[in-house]
């Protein structure tokens, strides 16, 4: 008879039940695998990071496209440059900037900052706070930025807004993006859904909502009616080229709308 051996008959089938906090191994193994993967992906999205900042840190000339989400501004980009940029990302959950590359050009579309009720404010304000300090360090290179509205809803979101007396981010932006130094050109986009005879009084009171008084023509505000849908965007490539040929880099011009567009310098707009 051995040690273990059973002294008595009813202790020989005697269950025991071990009560453990740990996890069972198996859940312990995916925790943990899931924590590297975490952990992977984390080092994997830094690294990618560093590689897209060197990238651009190679362009030497930055064009910007800012605006609230469902303006079309992925259209226009698409018209622009033929560039599919559309993310199909619900409005305002992209933090980040997507880029097309042309050379030394690079081309930024800033993530949207939220429209109608789609969005919270808190949303909206984390990616203005977002474009905002893209744009401060980046700002050497930014030389132009597009803000693009739908030229129907503009009037009555700044009207909701001035009613809270808040700026609306199109407009805060728009006096940033001029106040440390980076041409601002306002694309006004579905343009197709206007008639003809509105056109010229609804420029007039984006550029007065913009704080330009007095007779538009005068006043140095670039505004470009377009319509993406229709691909009609020439007002904006001629605005565009118009001062991309001051900034002498009349080289980019085969980079936007088509080529084969002849363009003049247009000097109105001048002061
Ligand atoms: N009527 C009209 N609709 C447009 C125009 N451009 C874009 N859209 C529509 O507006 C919606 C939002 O466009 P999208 O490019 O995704 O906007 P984004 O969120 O600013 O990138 C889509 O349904 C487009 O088809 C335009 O010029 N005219
Ligand atoms: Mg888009």
């Amino acid at each position: 008879m051995t040690d273990e051996g059973p002294a008595d008959e009813k202790n020989q089938w005697q269950v025991v039940i071990v009560i453990s906090d740990a996890p069972p191994k198996k859940i312990r193994h995916e925790a943990k695998r899931k924590k590297n993967l975490a952990k992977i992906r984390q080092r994997e999205s830094a690294k990618a990071m560093d590689r897209l900042e060197k990238k651009n840190a190679e362009a030497s000339f930055e064009i910007v496209f800012i605006g609230r989400s469902n303006v079309g501004k992925s259209t226009l980009l698409k018209a622009l440059t033929g560039e599919n940029v559309r993310t199909g990302k619900r409005p305002g959950v992209t933090l980040k900037p997507t880029y097309i590359y042309r050379d030394d050009l690079l081309i930024t579309d800033m993530p949207g900052f939220g429209f109608m009720s789609g969005v919270t404010k808190d949303k909206a304000e984390d990616v203005k706070t977002n474009i905002v300090q893209y744009i401060e360090s980046n700002k050497d290179r930014i030389r132009i930025a597009v803000l693009v509205i739908d030229g129907l809803s503009f009037e009555e979101i700044v009207d909701r807004w001035d009613e809270r007396n808040e700026i609306p981010i199109d407009i805060e932006l728009y006096s940033f993006v001029r106040e440390i130094g980076i041409i601002p050109i306002i694309a006004v986009n579905k343009m197709d859904r206007v008639d003809e005879k509105d056109l010229e009084p609804l420029l007039d009171m984006i550029a007065e909502k913009y704080g330009y008084a007095g007779p538009r023509k005068e006043s140095g505000i670039i505004l470009a009616p377009v319509s993406a849908r229709d691909k009609k965007i020439r007002p904006l490539v001629s605005a565009l080229k118009n001062e991309i040929h001051k900034m002498k880099r009349d080289d980019l011009f085969k980079y936007l709308g088509n080529p084969e567009q002849k363009w003049k310098p247009d000097h109105s707009s001048e002061k």
